[in-house]
């Protein structure tokens, strides 16, 4: 059993070397896989399925015809592309999954998450998910022509870029207290997750038993990074360059 788990690909609507990569990615490592795990933020941003499946006909066409080859896929939806609906799954032939998830493959168990829901320190970027979740505000951003959309996107982009600026570094990561709380909760000694661009292997404790949170790799043009979980281990895979 080979599964791969990714997040944070931020790949734009514009031709790209991150895109060359992921249609790489996708050709190869992927299509030797069991099943893969996109953890969110695939996309710099979702506007809704109507706009993205068109812009991204050739990831959308590639994701298909590994499904269609037997490769399992699980999309989760990051704070850029919480917009990917079922439109998307179904051309796709993949499956959302609600954020977290508790998965086991091949013998291990862990929560899965993109992260964004733990960084609860950032009141403000906790206020505006709570609204952007809303049913009613997404059905309502969803009738607005695909221009004023693309306005709206970009500009929140503008502001999220803004506000980061002056965002003290610690209220961008997970709350760690919320960490061991949340797995706690959940029953697990794994979580894997994305959202912050801090990739590293932390150890902890939850309550008396070790455990382990394991933070993807943001994509950048020199580190296209996967997790592989392979034989009841986790290792970090790096997607060679073109040519
Ligand atoms: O994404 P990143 O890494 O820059 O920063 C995130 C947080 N920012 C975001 C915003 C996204 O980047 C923009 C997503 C666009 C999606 C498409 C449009 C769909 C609209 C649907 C409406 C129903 O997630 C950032 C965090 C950071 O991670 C670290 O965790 O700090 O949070 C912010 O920057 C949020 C600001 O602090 C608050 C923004 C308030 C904006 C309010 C404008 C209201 C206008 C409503 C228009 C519909
Ligand atoms: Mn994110």
């Amino acid at each position: 059993m080979t599964t791969l788990l990714l997040s944070d690909l931020h790949l734009p609507n514009t031709p790209s070397p991150l895109r060359e990569g992921f249609l790489r990615f996708l050709h190869g490592p992927a299509a030797k896989a069991d099943a893969i795990y996109l953890l969110g933020d695939i996309f710099e941003y979702w506007i809704g399925d109507d706009v993205g499946i068109a812009e991204y006909a050739a990831e959308v066409a590639s994701l298909r015809a590994l499904s269609e080859a037997g490769v399992r896929l699980y999309f989760m939806r990051g704070n850029r592309d919480f917009l990917l609906g079922p439109g998307f799954a179904k051309a796709t032939r993949g499956r959302l999954l609600p954020d977290p998830s508790v998965i086991e493959f091949d013998g291990l168990r862990a929560l899965l998450g993109h992260g964004d829901l733990w960084c609860t320190g950032d009141k403000a970027y906790q206020r505006w998910r709570r609204f952007s979740r809303n049913r009613l505000a997404q059905w309502l951003f969803l009738q607005l022509p695909i221009e004023r959309r693309r306005a709206i996107a970009g500009d929140l982009r503008g502001k999220s870029r803004e506000h980061k600026r002056y965002k003290p570094e610690d209220i961008m990561d997970v709350d760690p207290e919320v960490i061991v709380r949340t797995m706690r909760e959940h029953g697990v000694a794994r979580l894997i997750h994305g959202h912050t661009h801090r990739p590293a292997d932390h150890q902890l404790r939850v309550g008396n038993h070790r455990a382990q949170r394991i933070v993807l790799a943001d994509w950048r043009e020199d580190r296209m990074e996967y997790l592989v979980a392979e034989d009841g281990q986790l290792r970090r895979v790096q997607l060679p360059p073109a040519g």
